[in-house]
């Protein structure tokens, strides 16, 4: 029986479900650059051209492991643009007795191809993913019957199941989790590490050139793209983290510099997302660094909870939530971005540093996305709907499953505390706490109004203020809504007026 596999964009890895236990003699890949994928929303050009060019090179693996691999080019004149469209021109080329493909993705996806059994004559195989811990089954037997889901506890299950930093049957170091170490603000230092840059191939100059070409409208810029694009040169991004970065990580986690878009984190994000690198894979090798002696605990933990508890926790909410979960808006928030979320330019220090790296490199860290674009965006009320479609475009890393639970959830609180259990909402004080922004910006952090004041402080009394029915009754809240009632009307009225003063310059 011949049988179509096809391989979506975020699927490049050898050991991918649908390919495991097929006959490479009788299976014909199917791997397709198409305009639906690269424009459902406006991805910012070096996520496009990484994706473009690590689909090509693994479509060179495949070949050079027996696979006979049809690509279909994203000029390709007779390219449809849709994965249903190129599936159906390939049944037509193959009749192929059977399709197999690893499920999807996004709910976007996943629809279309529960739409292939109707559509072809082949039989139709959905197999679940297995690069995640968890299964769809698993997840949903551990949220079941619980009054409120949290990370921690569904962590320490991953923990358990893996074996990951354990000693017998309790945490290594007598603890579950160190994060009240991982809080230091960062020092620039001539020591820093750097994460590896790789220059372009033949394969890649193609690719770069054509989406200058295709996708001129789209944001970012194509300058300096120096991705890993195949598994070997990813595996390298990885050794050169584990020995000189991880180290810093916990310690560093929240800290954020001037021009130092990078600190001590992976940026690994795009290739284990996309299939190159295997997370856990990555944590035994972390946990291996700490076993040697090379890396504190707080900084393995730290790492090991990223990858194994909120990767996966986001991921399990994602499908549990269904279809939907993106449109939520619990704070009924209706403002637009504004326009210079796609251009950085903003007397914001900390936004245009945020904005600004994140364009060049399509890369922003965890701190920046929650604490300075996500925390500005749930401020001034954006729609979270826009909010989405920003993160999902802007980064190298993003697709739904994991964007939006991030996004919508963690950051916008648009799910009403599902997710987090009081939304990620400060003034300019935790900022100058964390990063040397504040000393490079026009506006001072120390003050609440008048010309200078830095915008996040009233915007941030004004964000309590104008959503207290919605937020009063959150515990976690209790101290800051009595420290609004001990201020006296007049400077209630100040700061909520200083607020709607920044928020008309907005529109
Ligand atoms: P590191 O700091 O080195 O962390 C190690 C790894 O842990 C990451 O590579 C990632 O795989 C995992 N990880 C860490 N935090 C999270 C998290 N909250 N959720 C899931 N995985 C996590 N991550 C994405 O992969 N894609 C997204 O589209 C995305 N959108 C986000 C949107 C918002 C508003 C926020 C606040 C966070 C988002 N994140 C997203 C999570 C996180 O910011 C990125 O995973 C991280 O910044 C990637 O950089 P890194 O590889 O250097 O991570
Ligand atoms: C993100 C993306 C882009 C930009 N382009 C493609 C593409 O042309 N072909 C492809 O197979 N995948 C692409 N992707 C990734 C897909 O959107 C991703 O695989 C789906 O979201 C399914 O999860
Ligand atoms: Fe950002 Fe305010 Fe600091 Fe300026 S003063 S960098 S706007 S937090």
């Amino acid at each position: 029986r011949t049988s179509l596999i096809p391989i979506l964009g975020d699927q490049l890895s050898m050991a991918i479900s649908s390919l495991e236990g097929e006959n490479p003699d009788a299976s014909t890949v199917l791997m397709m650059e198409v305009a639906d994928e690269a424009t459902y929303v406006q991805h910012h050009v070096k996520k496009i051209a990484f994706l473009f060019s690590a689909m090509r090179h693994h479509a060179e693996r495949l070949r050079s492991d027996g696979w006979h691999v049809e690509y279909v080019a994203f000029d390709d004149p007779d390219n449809s643009g849709s994965f249903t469209g190129e599936v159906a021109r390939a049944t037509e080329r193959h009749a192929p007795d059977r399709i197999v493909v690893t499920e999807a993705g996004e709910w976007r996806v996943r629809q279309m191809l529960e739409e292939w059994p109707d559509k072809f004559e082949a039989d139709v195989e959905i197999r679940a993913d297995t690069r995640f811990l968890a299964s769809h089954a698993e997840f949903e037997a551990w949220a079941e019957g619980r009054k409120q889901l949290r990370m921690e506890y569904f962590y320490r299950e991953m923990r358990r199941k893996t074996g990951l930093l354990m000693d017998g049957d309790q945490p290594e170091g007598g603890q579950w989790n160190f994060d009240k170490e991982n809080r230091k603000p960062a020092k620039r230092d001539l020591t820093m590490p750097q994460p590896l840059s790789f220059s372009p191939d033949p394969i890649t100059r193609e690719v770069l050139a054509l989406v200058a070409e295709r996708f001129g409208d789209h944001p970012g810029t194509l300058d300096g793209f120096d991705f890993a694009v195949t598994e070997a040169d990813a595996l390298a991004q990885q050794k050169a983290f584990l020995n000189h970065a991880l180290a810093g990580f916990g310690d560093y986690q929240d800290a954020m510099l001037t021009d130092v878009p990078f600190l001590w984190h992976s940026v690994l994000s795009p290739y284990i997302n996309c299939g190159l690198l295997d997370p856990i894979d990555l944590c035994r090798e972390v946990e291996k660094r700490y076993r040697a002696g090379k890396v504190p605990l707080n900084a393995a933990e730290g790492f090991i909870r990223q990858v194994i508890g909120w990767r996966e926790y986001v991921r399990g909410i994602y499908w549990r939530e269904g279809p939907d979960y993106t449109a939520r808006n619990f704070l009924e928030a209706r403002r637009l971005l504004p326009a210079w979320y796609w251009t950085g330019d903003t007397d914001l220090f900390c936004l245009s540093q945020a904005i600004g790296q994140t364009l060049h490199s399509a890369y922003a860290h965890h701190i920046q996305r929650l604490m300075i674009t996500g925390n500005f965006a749930l401020l001034i009320g954006a729609d979270p709907a826009e909010v989405q479609r920003w993160y999902l475009e802007v980064y190298a890393d993003a697709y739904e499953w994991v964007e939006a639970p991030n996004t919508l959830g963690m950051s916008q609180f648009g799910d009403g505390g599902l997710l987090g259990s009081k939304p990620y909402a400060s003034s300019g004080a935790y900022i100058d706490r964390m990063s040397d922004y504040c000393g490079h910006c026009r506006y001072d952090v120390k003050q609440r109004t008048g010309p200078d004041a830095c915008p996040f402080n009233a915007l941030y009394w004004d964000f309590l203020a104008r959503n207290r029915d919605k937020l009063g009754s959150n515990q976690r809240l209790a101290m800051p809504y009595r420290n609004w009632d001990r201020m006296d009307a007049a400077t209630q009225v100040a700061l909520r007026n200083q607020a709607a003063g920044f928020l008309d310059t907005l529109d």
